[in-house]
């Protein structure tokens, strides 16, 4: 056994007893009561999920294992002659809640390199793929067809105890996401790059290998490990981490579940946006013959979107209500190394010009940026112009903390999600306006 497998298996024993008892002795005690509103309107707010692996404060913005981002950043062990950490060694962290030595790191980055060999039959598949099929369904497919390796059916068609669900569950996670970044990378290559793809190197980590696939120059390695560590979780109530705990819950493996959450991230309310606010930027910027707006084009854009019934993408959120600390780390970047790049002039515009039309027309709660407002422009400025393919980055990233958290909910024995329908006509009578 790896020693974070070890690490792990400590973390779960100790855990363990913590989640029995709860469920056991205080299984009445009241952590949430539902309203209308909230049955209608998606189940904003209403406290019944469980995670220890993030938590997203509506002001203060993720912590992941208690640390805030900057603070992530800073304890996490740097690859040499770069400004972020090892991708490795934050799913070391978000898996035991421990910020791990650089011996420790190395180990993972190590046994990364081991399980990151992507099956030919995958590149086959996307081969087939008409090349105009969205990147998103790429991924999800290439995920999708992994699924008869998975250890987790084999072993629960041999009978294994619900105990050992967690041992499967990793393996098949750790696969995973090792090769998340190659067939990302493979996808960019053969679809954007005229069919060049980049072997992977293997004296490289997770964010190097991915900028070495990708054709990309340091100091992309850096975004990509920024990327993937700000992208990996925000609680479990996004639809991204929901469905893949949701699809898990049946015992589904971890293939089946990633694919699933992929889909959902590629909706334009969620992880979408990242693409849709570059869209929606381009097609300003063409307006205008490829000149900064004024302050008052932008504005008189700003409500035609609105107007027209259209969403401002990269702005709102269902549970921050204030700047998305991913949305500040990205900015900071972009600070540092293109501040005078004019499309993050612009993005750094519309920061400005934004949230006061949205608290004028007053239906956003929250009327200030999340992480899609900011991520675009980075991966444009480094060449990475196709912005349809800005989910499949997101989607590399977020994969980290769902399928962190499916290994905990094996281990912790999550039951099979059921929550329960009303009719409309019980709703009417909950409100007393029919008998
Ligand atoms: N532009 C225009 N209207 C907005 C808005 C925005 N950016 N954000 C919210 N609203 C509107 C909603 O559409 C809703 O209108 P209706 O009453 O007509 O239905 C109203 O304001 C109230 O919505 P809310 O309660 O503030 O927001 P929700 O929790 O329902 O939705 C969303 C949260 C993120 C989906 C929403 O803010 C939105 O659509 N934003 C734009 C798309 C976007 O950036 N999505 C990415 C979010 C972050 C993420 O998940 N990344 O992956």
């Amino acid at each position: 056994m790896s020693a974070l497998k070890e690490k792990l298996f400590e973390k779960i024993e100790a855990h363990r007893p913590r989640t029995t008892r709860l469920a056991k002795e205080f299984g009445d005690v009241k952590v949430s009561d539902v309203t209308i509103a909230q049955a209608i309107g998606g189940a904003r707010g209403v406290k019944c999920l469980v995670t220890d692996i993030s938590y997203l404060d509506p002001f203060e913005g993720i912590r992941f294992r208690g640390m805030t981002i900057p603070e992530t950043f800073k304890a996490l062990p740097k690859v040499p002659g770069s400004e972020y950490p090892y991708v490795e060694a934050h799913w070391y962290l978000l898996l035991t809640g421990e910020v791990p030595t650089k011996e420790q790191t190395l180990e993972v980055v190590e046994e990364f390199k081991e399980r990151a060999k992507v099956p030919q039959y995958v590149y086959d598949l996307l081969r087939t793929m008409p090349r105009d099929t969205h990147p998103m369904t790429m991924f999800s497919s290439a995920i999708l067809a992994m699924q008869r390796e998975s250890v987790f059916v084999k072993r629960y068609q041999e009978g294994m105890s619900k105990m050992d669900y967690w041992d499967p569950m990793y393996e098949d996670a750790s696969n995973l996401l090792a090769r998340l970044p190659v067939i990302a990378a493979y996808i960019y290559r053969m679809k954007y790059r005229s069919d060049t793809p980049i072997a992977a190197d293997p004296k490289l980590d997770f964010g190097g290998n991915f900028a070495h696939m990708m054709g990309i120059p340091h100091p992309y390695d850096d975004v990509a490990r920024m990327y993937f560590i700000l992208h990996s979780d925000h609680e479990s109530g996004n639809v991204s981490a929901h469905t893949v705990h949701l699809v898990a819950s049946a015992l589904s493996d971890a293939y089946y579940a990633l694919s699933a959450g992929i889909n959902g991230l590629a909706g334009p309310l969620h992880g979408l946006a990242n693409q849709e606010v570059l869209r929606w930027t381009q097609a300003f910027m063409d307006k205008l013959g490829g000149q900064l707006p004024t302050k008052e084009q932008l504005e008189e854009a700003l409500w035609d979107t609105l107007n027209s019934g259209q969403v401002i993408p990269g702005y709102g959120h269902a549970v921050l209500r204030k700047t998305d600390p991913r949305y500040t780390a990205q900015r900071e970047f972009c600070l540092k190394n293109l501040p005078d790049y004019p499309l993050f002039k612009l993005i750094s515009m519309i920061y400005e010009v934004t949230p006061p039309i949205l608290e004028k027309q007053g239906k956003a709660k929250n009327p200030w940026p999340n992480v899609d407002a900011q991520s675009g422009v980075v991966q444009w400025y480094y060449g990475v112009t196709d912005y349809d393919f800005y989910t499949v980055l997101f989607g590399v990233g977020r994969a980290i903390g769902v399928l962190a958290n499916i290994i905990w909910d094996r281990a912790l024995g999550y039951a099979i999600e059921r929550p329960k329908s009303l009719t409309t006509d019980m709703l009417e009578e909950a409100a007393g306006i029919k008998k």
